[in-house]
């Protein structure tokens, strides 16, 4: 498929977000047989756009890491997407629901990246090795799509739904604690929705960054000094509306909060 074909649908998602209606998946009409290299490239030409408009990256993300979240989306592989700056809430904040279209929130462990992690071959070990600060954090997901239904292609063009993001405010060393059996807890207005443990990333949170430096690789990128990284939601995702107060506590990282506005 031409350049301009990606981003054609690069434009179709971007215009659905900055005008915050949901749209059709790109494979039911657009473009049936798009494959997940081909999402990769309409990702490329959305993030290009976000660029050229001046928006920041913070760091790539990992998404689709835990079972509990291949299940509810009902897909089979891991994919990531980028975080910019004008995502960022911070903690305490508030959300603005008329921003968005059907947000959902989920718990995620995140890590401050302290070298350059080239792949291919790369390890959660030296991930860890590599790592200066992890910290807890909220992503708030809002897929373009209507009722967040699509496939593995579409999600992965449409910057794995990535939407705005609340990080924790302490930061630990990673030799401070067993991420993997890291648990946390997402609640919204006191009611809890869901629980996990680091684990539930990959068998442990610093492997989906080494799969993250690995599948970067391909387009002869890697993971960067300074970047932070969302490792992907170690609970399901729940859906957000106005008035909502939102806590993620995580066990020796602490609590991480926002509240939904209209
Ligand atoms: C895709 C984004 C998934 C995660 O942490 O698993 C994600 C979606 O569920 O809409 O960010
Ligand atoms: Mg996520």
């Amino acid at each position: 498929m031409p350049n301009q074909e990606y981003k054609e649908i690069a434009e179709y998602l971007v215009a659905a977000e900055v005008e915050k209606r949901e749209v059709i998946k790109v494979t039911s009409e657009i473009k049936p047989n798009l494959t997940v290299e081909e999402g990769y490239l309409v990702q490329q030409e959305l993030v290009n756009i976000k660029m050229a408009e001046g928006k920041r990256i913070i760091g790539p993300k990992m998404g689709l890491t835990s079972q509990a979240k291949m299940k509810q989306m009902n897909v089979d592989e891991p994919i990531y997407g980028y975080v910019f700056d004008y995502m960022l809430i911070e903690n305490g904040g508030d959300l603005s629901f008329r921003e968005l279209i059907h947000p959902k929130v989920e718990a995620e462990i995140a890590f401050v990246i302290g070298e350059d992690i080239e792949g291919p071959g790369v390890t959660g070990a030296q991930v860890l090795a590599k790592t200066e600060y992890v910290l807890p954090a909220l992503e708030i997901i809002d897929s373009r799509y209507e009722n967040f239904n699509f496939t593995l292609p579409d999600v992965i063009a449409d910057n794995a739904s990535t939407s705005r993001v609340v990080f924790g405010t302490s930061l630990k060393k990673p030799d401070q604690l067993d991420l993997d059996l890291v648990g946390a807890t997402l609640s919204i207005n006191g009611e809890m929705k869901d629980l996990g443990a680091g684990a539930a990333v990959l068998g442990h949170p610093a492997n989906s960054i080494a799969m993250l430096a690995n599948m970067l690789s391909r387009k002869g990128e890697k993971v960067r000094k300074g970047n932070v990284i969302l490792t992907g939601a170690l609970t399901g995702a729940s859906m957000l509306t106005a008035g909502d107060f939102v806590s993620g506590k995580f066990d020796g990282l602490g609590e991480v909060t926002f509240t939904v506005k209209e």
